[in-house]
């Protein structure tokens, strides 16, 4: 077995834990984030058990983690971000958020062209696993913690059914709410608040998932690493495109651990006419 395939396996077996540890954690902890975001006791949790599982892997050079300042040096080979607990926010509206896995083939913050694998852990009304590795998808039910699968070569479908989009409508640049009132029309709003649980729903029935740049905070909210980058390498792994309004977010030249980007996923045709619309 592989390092990649080590890292996969441990974030399938921890999947089982972090679900039901969730129940009891559903109180605000003390602390931000490096995003100077609120963290919920359950992110904090869910970071510790990640961390020590991922960098107990021979193979794994480097972690680093959404909750985390810095990059922890944990010896030679991978570098592997996670966003351990995507949605958070959901823990207390009990909807559905997950786990981010990005692992590069070069020190941290890395391009996404660096990525050799990414993966999420989706807690849903059952835990599913996507997985992008060599240009493939595959997607995984969780069963007691072993990954079984249920579709081995995921594609995105050709007709877009739903959207997605992050950001208050008033704080949408005029461009991006152009963009909305265009596509809008065919189809179906799909907004949970939880990146995973959105991106989803477009990798299921075809679309487009944003969090765009806003008028307020140009950048976005997302963070490249930890969220746009491994998505992006799934959704273009899965037949799709994505963009931070100009190019593959995949193409974005890292600057920063926490930097954000405008994050656009979805179908060819959606990504390209958006980005001929900003
Ligand atoms: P808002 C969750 O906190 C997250 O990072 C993404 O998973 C999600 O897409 C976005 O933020 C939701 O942000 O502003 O809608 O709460």
């Amino acid at each position: 077995m592989d390092t990649l395939d080590k890292i996969i396996e441990a974030v399938a077996a921890a999947a089982p834990d972090i679900r039901g540890g969730l129940a009891g954690r559903r109180r605000k902890a003390d602390e931000e984030n490096p995003s100077g975001e609120t963290q919920m006791a359950a992110d904090v949790w869910a970071d510790e058990y990640l961390e020590a599982e991922l960098t107990a892997i021979d193979g794994v050079g480097e972690f680093a983690s959404e909750e985390r300042e810095g990059v922890i040096d944990c010896g030679e080979g991978l570098s592997v971000a996670i966003d351990p607990l995507d949605g958070s926010s959901n823990i207390k509206s009990n909807n559905s958020m997950g786990t981010i896995v990005g692992v590069y083939d070069a020190p941290l913050p890395a391009s996404g062209r660096d990525l050799v694998s990414s993966a999420y852990i989706l807690f849903g009304p059952i835990t599913t696993m996507m997985v992008a590795r060599e240009g493939t998808v595959t997607e995984y039910v969780i069963e007691d913690g072993d990954p079984r699968p249920v579709n081995k070569d995921l594609t995105l479908p050709d007709d877009p059914v739903v959207y997605g989009f992050g950001g208050r409508v008033p704080d949408w640049t005029d461009d991006f709410a152009e963009y909305v009132r265009e596509i809008e029309t065919n189809l179906k709003l799909r907004y949970g608040g939880a990146m995973i649980g959105d991106v989803n729903q477009v990798l299921t029935y075809g679309g487009v998932f944003a969090y765009p740049g806003l008028e307020s905070r140009p950048e976005g909210k997302l963070r490249l690493q930890f969220e746009g980058n491994p998505m992006a390498y799934i959704l273009e792994s899965a037949g799709g495109r994505s963009s931070d309004g100009e190019r593959s977010l995949l193409d974005v030249e890292p600057e920063g651990l926490h930097q954000r980007v405008p994050v656009h996923l979805g179908n060819e045709e959606l990504i390209d006419r958006l980005e001929s619309m900003l």
